[in-house]
């Protein structure tokens, strides 16, 4: 019998859904296993560098969403479901949105993430800083999707479930940064396509179990600042 899939990370990652909501949309069975960034010692238990998510198969490791999303494509069975456009030029465009996500947006919001979400310091005119370079990256990701009606094209790709991760994230940030509108004021194009991801089933088993995760990691930590 082939080696099951194990996906390690947490639930609350944006990279970890990403990788999550591939595998759901290309079929293969795979496990989950809870560890956060930094909690295991590589190569046993960790990543090289630390974060989350990555993958185990069998004897082998993979680290890095992107390099774990191109690995399953390698492995899945001829015929079953792709995430990839077929035709090269198409396929590259698909890679690049997905840079652009990750390079343009989701990197400028890193400082802000660290503020709203962990309670860390924000650096004077870091707010300000950011929702400049994401101007820009929704920008260059427009430029290059027609959202006709998925990132590139007819067919669900690796750059939605990448979008769906970055853009939800970027919008819960913002509207907890006092910027609620910022995405639908500057990327209005974006708003439908957001509703379209939010319906798929993937992404809406992704949601759930995040919310889930964030709900139980934050009774934890509420428990362990009262014992
Ligand atoms: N380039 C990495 C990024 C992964 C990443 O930043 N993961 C976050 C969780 S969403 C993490 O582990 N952060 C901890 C850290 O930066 O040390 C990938 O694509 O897998």
């Amino acid at each position: 019998m082939p080696a099951l899939l194990q996906l390690y990370g947490s639930p609350i990652s944006t990279y970890y859904n990403k990788v999550k909501i591939a595998l759901i949309e290309l079929g293969l069975p795979f496990e989950e296993i809870e560890v956060m960034p930094g909690a295991g010692q590589w190569p046993d238990s960790g990543s090289p560098s630390g974060k989350i998510p990555f993958l185990r198969h069998g004897d082998g490791h993979v680290y890095e969403s992107q390099a774990i999303v191109e690995y399953l494509e390698d492995i899945r069975a001829a015929g079953s479901p792709t995430l990839f456009p077929s035709e090269p030029l198409q396929r590259a465009r698909c890679r690049e949105l997905i840079l652009y996500l990750e390079l343009y947006l989701d990197a400028p919001m890193r400082p802000v993430y660290q503020s709203v979400f962990w309670g860390k310091e924000m650096p004077a005119g870091q707010l300000e800083r950011t929702l400049q370079e994401l101007e820009k990256g929704f920008r260059l990701l427009l430029l290059r999707t027609g959202l006709d009606p998925w990132l590139c094209g007819e067919s669900f790709s690796h750059a939605d479930s990448a979008a769906w991760v970055h853009l939800s994230t970027i919008q819960w940030a913002l509207a907890l940064a006092g910027h609620k509108t910022f995405v639908q004021d500057h990327a209005p194009e974006l708003s439908g396509y957001l509703q379209r991801l939010s319906e798929r089933p993937s992404v809406i088993q992704a949601e759930a179990d995040r919310r889930e995760a964030s709900r139980r990691i934050k009774a934890e930590r509420n428990a362990a600042k009262g014992s």
